[in-house]
């Protein structure tokens, strides 16, 4: 194969084309640092079941010539195993772990607050062919049944409310340029992945205009090329 090949990946888009979900996002990252090509598929939830033989459920799922790879996690390890001479997206077990760590305290802490309170725009910005779908399945499987209407209703004031929780984050980064040190890799692309995650839907802005993660938000958003400097993307404040 082409040393300088395009890996193609699935993506999961809302109906303006732009990706919606975060580990979609993380896999794109992942692909840009490891240096390849992106040859993005657009894909709605819709269209999922009919991509490639038919069996996958979820996305995001890449092809790498004869290699196909689903689950963003799987997918960067692959990376790295396939890739040993390109730049690490884990640089030691111990980082990936870490890494994991707070990817899952981002979700728990933060991302499922986000989730009850841009549910709404997500139905608002979808495919049409996924708004029914959308609709249905997450006020069954994570509003407990509640109309998106009422979940959403008091979301300026508990958006307020969140903020603090990113307060280990602040801290983290008083002292680091990037989560990973000098430089980004997966740890930084796994928590980025939740800020364009949150661009992608919040028609109202989750941060404060002073909050100082925009120091490193800003930097992340720049990278290749200017991967979060999409005018699809709403403004994080
Ligand atoms: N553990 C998987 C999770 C992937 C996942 O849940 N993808 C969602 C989009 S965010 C999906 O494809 N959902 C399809 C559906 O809900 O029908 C990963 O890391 O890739």
């Amino acid at each position: 194969m082409n040393k300088d090949h395009a890996i193609t990946l699935y993506d999961l888009i809302l109906a303006s084309g732009i990706t919606l979900s975060p580990f979609v996002w993380r896999v794109k990252l992942a692909i840009l640092h490891k240096g390849f090509k992106l040859n993005a598929v657009p894909t709605s939830y819709m269209q999922i079941k009919t991509i490639l033989d038919g069996s996958h459920t979820r996305l995001p799922v890449i092809v790498d010539g004869e290699t196909v790879v689903s689950d963003s996690l799987a997918i960067a390890d692959y990376l790295d195993r396939a890739y040993p001479d390109r730049p690490s997206l884990f640089r030691s077990p111990g980082e990936r772990n870490f890494a994991l760590f707070l990817d899952g305290w981002m979700f728990q802490n933060v991302v499922r607050h986000w989730f009850s309170c841009y549910c709404l725009d997500q139905v608002h910005l979808s495919c049409p062919e996924d708004v029914e779908y959308i609709r249905e399945s997450r006020e069954r499987l994570f509003l407990q049944g509640r109309p998106m209407e009422e979940v959403v209703a008091d979301r300026e004031q508990r958006l307020m409310a969140v903020r603090p929780n990113l307060e280990p984050l602040r801290m983290l980064l008083k002292d680091t340029r990037w989560f990973a040190g000098d430089e980004p890799d997966h740890i930084d692309y796994l928590m980025l992945s939740h800020f364009l995650w949150c661009a992608s839907l919040a028609t109202f802005p989750p941060l404060a205009r002073d909050d100082p993660l925009f120091d490193w938000i800003n930097r992340g958003f720049d990278l290749f090329g200017g991967i979060g400097r999409d005018d699809r993307l709403h403004p994080l404040s």
